[in-house]
């Protein structure tokens, strides 16, 4: 079974804040892909649920250094 997470992305300037971000989410146990937008400051995640959650997901882009919005 597999989920899909979209959520805003703040504080990223250029393309290797972009790449952080993806790397971040791709290094995680359960993620089967990650692609982080610069224009639109959005998050597209593919994961297990088993495996890991939204909460982790979020965590980890904020332990990146960048900001997550909570709101959709
Ligand atoms: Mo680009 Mo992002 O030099 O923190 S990596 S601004």
């Amino acid at each position: 079974v597999l989920s899909a997470l979209e959520f805003g992305v703040q504080g990223m300037t250029c393309a290797n804040c972009v790449g952080r971000v993806e790397r971040a989410l791709k290094k995680m146990d359960g993620v089967v892909s990650a692609s982080v937008n610069l224009a639109t400051e959005r998050a597209t995640v593919q994961y297990l649920p088993a495996a890991v959650g939204p909460g982790d997901l979020k965590a980890a882009v904020r332990d990146s250094g960048y900001s997550v919005l909570d709101a959709p």
